[in-house]
């Protein structure tokens, strides 16, 4: 039995600046994980809690007085166990005594630990039965940045490569093609301008929101036709952040909710899109729905705040046929129990699953496996910088373990 010894949680820092939680789990045969949680910007309301109302001090304070005692005896192997001990502590559906961080980086870390002491691969502790890690995932390239991961960009959150190949190696350099022509390419528009990052390391620009599409469209095209490799536009529109009082307001224009369908299809037949991320309101589940009937042949049709990697939720878009594929992020939903649930749900409803980090994240490639293991369609990780490329690279040593 793999018996948790010694269980500790730390505060450290996102790639914001701002404090989030690592977690350090021992078992009786020395071996030990270590995980750090992300945090998100553009949260959906139906999330569970990052932290306690304290912040970081009270999880801390918490865990230390209430969590580590109970943790100490378990087995790591059993996964349930500790994240049901974990929801028990908790007391509440939405991890707000304990935070969804806390949850996260415990049972990330207990998992890596066992993953260690039985001498396999994280992806393989987590792999769903039918996943042998040999599919990698496309890369899901936030190349430009808007929304509220950018100051003075577009309203649209990201701008993406969608970059497919069954070896790692050519689909993230193709992704990490697309972000250096975009750099390449804003620098001869505005010569004089000082170009910056945003959040999740794409470039930020005074662009519109369709001259950003439109630049990302050319040089998907670009990379494309020097790589013959399958390089297609994407967005995640995060539309809940301009959703106020019932209409979608841009700074071009303001559209209800069906003008908002219209002007989506649109983007996606202009561009040929292949990835859409949450095009309407987290509650829209009947415009995704009207969204994933004319163009879900397509296009993925991803839902992100809809869903909050929340099995009720998705059983709901599941039932009103809301959209054909959903994004993963464990802290989203506390633990990977959670996680793996909504992902066995997405598999047997058909629906593709697509693992994501957020926009302030810890610099570790512990996601990577969680793509890998449940054969992700979709690794959406960033591009740049050292806290996206850790995923990144990561994923190369995976594929290169498997000679890809
Ligand atoms: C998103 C994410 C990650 P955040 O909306 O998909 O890209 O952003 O972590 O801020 O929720
Ligand atoms: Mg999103």
């Amino acid at each position: 039995m793999s018996r948790i010894t010694s269980a500790e949680i730390d505060s450290i820092y996102d790639s914001r600046g701002r404090p989030t939680v690592e977690a350090t789990i021992v078992l009786e045969s020395g071996a030990r994980g270590r995980a750090g949680a992300p945090s998100g910007a553009s949260t959906g309301a139906h999330e569970v809690a990052a932290f306690p109302p304290g912040g970081v001090p009270e999880a801390i304070r918490t865990f230390r007085a209430r969590v580590a005692p109970a943790l100490l005896g378990l087995d790591a192997a059993d996964r349930a166990a500790i994240d049901g001990r974990l929801h028990e502590l908790d007391g509440t559906p939405s991890f707000g005594h304990l935070g969804g961080n806390t949850a996260t980086a415990v049972s990330v870390a207990s998992a890596i630990a066992y993953a260690e002491e039985i001498g396999v691969p994280l992806w393989k502790v987590l792999a769903r039965p039918h996943v042998d890690g040999r599919v990698f995932p496309a890369i899901v390239g936030n190349c430009l940045n808007g929304g509220r991961h950018a100051i003075g960009g577009p309203d649209i959150q990201e701008f993406i490569a969608f970059a497919e190949s069954a070896r790692p190696e050519e689909s993230v350099a193709a992704a990490i093609r697309v972000h250096g022509l975009i750099g390449e390419e804003l620098h001869r528009r505005f010569p004089k301008l000082a170009l910056g990052r945003g959040d999740e390391g794409g470039w930020v620009a005074p662009l519109g929101n369709l001259e950003a599409v439109e630049l990302l469209t050319e040089v998907c095209a670009r990379v494309r036709d020097e790589t013959h490799l399958s390089v297609h536009p994407g967005l995640d529109l995060a539309a809940s952040e301009f959703f106020v009082e019932g209409k979608y307001r841009y700074k071009e224009q303001t559209l209800d909710p069906a003008g908002q369908v219209g002007f989506v299809e649109h983007l996606v037949d202009r561009f040929g899109l292949r990835y859409l991320e949450d095009p309407f309101d987290q509650e829209a589940f009947d415009d995704f729905a009207a969204l994933t009937r004319s163009v879900g042949g397509r296009t993925l049709v991803v839902g992100d705040d809809l869903y909050v990697t929340n099995a009720e939720r998705l059983a709901q878009g599941i039932e009103q046929g809301s959209s054909n594929a959903v994004l993963i992020k464990v802290n989203q939903v506390g633990t990977l129990t959670d996680t793996l649930r909504t992902v066995d749900l997405a598999d047997a409803s058909g629906l593709a699953t697509v693992t994501s980090h957020r926009s302030g994240e810890v610099p570790e490639g512990w996601l990577a496996h969680v793509a890998v293991g449940t054969a992700a369609r979709g690794l959406k990780c960033g591009v740049l910088g050292g806290e996206r490329v850790a995923k990144l690279n990561e994923l190369l040593r995976l594929g290169r373990a498997t000679g890809r």
